[in-house]
């Protein structure tokens, strides 16, 4: 069997920065090179290679793909819905060209797997709001919404036209502990947990009664390597697939950080990521990936809480 050569992009970010973590593990550390526009720092720059890509530059990405050898991708970079709304031709720039160029690079170069990530933000108003389908309308209204939409198509167009194995998932709000989110409109369910432990205090930028899907990072990352894992042949929606784990309210998740840090005050004073969430589902359907590549979360909303205030906590 060929030996994986791994490049993850946008390591520096949420998930790219765990993620390349897990894939050193499984891989051999030298099998994984972790790049990002941002200096590579801390752990990962320790761990094994590392170098600055900015996805946008096309012949950057294929000179780095080449220098180390690459035939699978994770591609993390991206400007997520918060900045992308701040930002919008950046956000088009770095979601849609970036993605271009390594699908560019994948069918040039001949490269195995490509894992694309996808987000509930290709869902709008019009999209049905409790147990999305798999199926539905897809009229997102941020920027950052339709370059995710677009990103889908594109992936699907070159899987199908153009033989790549681009797989994907709609991610939700991702819960960690250990690198701060990017610019999102998720960003509150991590923050809370940080003032929590802090300060005993949080304003919360979203109102007491919005309720979206989110997941914990262990599911997050078990999700990722599992799609990119399994069996060609059984992934219908390779490129696109409803994930869920958790739905909560804002209210609900103080409420069950409120069992291990009772005097915590939280305030709900609502910005123009309000009108973002507002267009997002509650809660996903997600029996297709179930279905078919044996998807399955293992955390719920006790447990993600318990673990994220032990782990910040220990921290100090
Ligand atoms: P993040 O914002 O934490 O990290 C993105 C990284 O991309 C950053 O380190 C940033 O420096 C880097 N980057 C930005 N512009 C770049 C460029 N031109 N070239 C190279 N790197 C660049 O994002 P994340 O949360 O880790 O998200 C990873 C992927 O998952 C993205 O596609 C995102 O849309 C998707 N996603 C994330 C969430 C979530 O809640 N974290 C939810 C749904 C989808
Ligand atoms: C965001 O809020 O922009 C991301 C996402 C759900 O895509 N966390």
């Amino acid at each position: 069997m060929t030996q994986k050569k791994v490049l993850v992009t946008g390591a520096m970010g949420q998930i790219g920065s765990e993620l390349t973590g897990e894939l050193r593990r499984r891989y051999g550390s030298e099998n994984v090179i972790a790049t990002d526009i941002r200096k590579l720092e801390g752990k990962l720059a320790e761990s094994g290679p590392c170098d600055i890509l900015d996805v946008t530059d096309r012949a950057a990405v294929f000179a780095l793909i080449h220098k180390y050898g690459v035939n699978t991708i994770y591609h993390m970079a991206a400007i997520l819905s918060a900045t992308g709304e701040k930002h919008p031709s950046l956000c088009w720039n770095v979601n849609m060209n970036g993605s271009i160029n390594i699908m560019d690079a994948a069918v040039e170069l001949d490269l195995g797997t490509v894992i694309i990530p996808s987000s509930i933000a290709v869902f709008g108003p019009e999209t049905p709001r409790f147990d999305t389908p798999q199926e539905t309308i897809l009229k997102p209204k941020s920027m950052y919404g339709v370059t995710k939409v677009c990103g889908e198509l594109l992936s699907n167009y070159y899987v199908k036209n153009l033989g790549v194995d681009i797989r994907g998932v709609r991610y939700p709000g991702i819960i960690s502990s250990e690198t701060p989110p990017g610019g999102g409109t998720t960003d509150y369910a991590v923050d809370i947990f940080y003032k929590a432990v802090e300060e005993g205090r949080y304003t919360c930028f979203v109102k007491e009664d919005t309720m979206l899907p989110m997941m914990y990072m262990p599911d997050c990352i078990k999700a990722t390597i599992d799609l990119a894992e399994a069996d060609k042949e059984k992934l219908i929606h390779c490129c696109e697939y409803n994930l869920s784990a958790l739905s909560f309210t804002a209210g609900d998740l103080t409420a069950e950080i409120r069992k291990h840090i009772p005097d915590f005050e939280v305030t709900y004073e609502p910005d123009f990521r309000q009108a973002i969430a507002d267009t997002w589902p509650a809660s996903i359907d997600d029996s297709a990936a179930r279905e078919e590549w044996g998807w399955k979360p293992d955390w719920d909303l006790e447990n993600t809480t318990r673990d994220m205030l032990d782990k910040l906590q220990a921290r100090g």
